[in-house]
């Protein structure tokens, strides 16, 4: 397996942020941290179907001192540091298990890294994580890997 991935993520992480000063729409910023692209223009639409929906805007996290918005689990060497508008998923296309017969298939792994404190009653995410396995994403058609990554993105919405 060339890319190795923990798939025993972090635990969710929380930043006390201003609620003020939110005016605009509703913004996914994407960064495909691995090395596949073929797939990207899925995350893009996935994303561009949720900005239409989310309605409350939010106002900019900035950069936080010695923070890796996606807390290492895309690796030391690619940690995101700066101000976030309004949400950041960090996503990967990579080898996982392939597609083993016995039943125990992994498809991927998608949730909140870290979320705004202050916003009550939810606490809305600053960044999240999307991995998926390319031999799962392989095997479908366009239409079904997009609804799955437009599936999991909203597990993200809120921590
Ligand atoms: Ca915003
Ligand atoms: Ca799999």
């Amino acid at each position: 397996m060339m890319n190795k991935i923990n798939l025993n993520a972090p635990p969710l992480q929380g930043i006390r942020t201003s609620d003020t000063g939110s005016k605009g729409k509703f913004q996914i910023t994407l960064r495909n941290m691995g090395t596949d692209g073929a797939y990207d223009a899925s995350f893009v639409r996935a994303k561009n179907r949720w900005e239409k929906v989310i309605m409350n805007d939010l106002p900019d996290v900035p950069a936080q001192r010695g923070i890796d918005w996606f807390n290492g689990v895309f690796g030391t060497g690619k940690a995101a540091n700066y101000s976030i508008d309004d949400v950041l998923i960090g996503y990967s296309v990579t080898e996982i298990d392939g597609m083993p017969s016995n039943g125990s298939n992994i498809l991927g792994q998608a949730m909140p890294l870290y979320v705004r404190l202050n916003s009550k009653p939810v606490s809305p995410t600053i960044s999240g994580m999307m991995i998926f396995d390319k031999a799962d994403f392989d095997s479908m058609n366009f239409v079904d890997v997009e609804l799955i990554i437009a599936h999991e993105m909203v597990r993200n919405k809120d921590g």
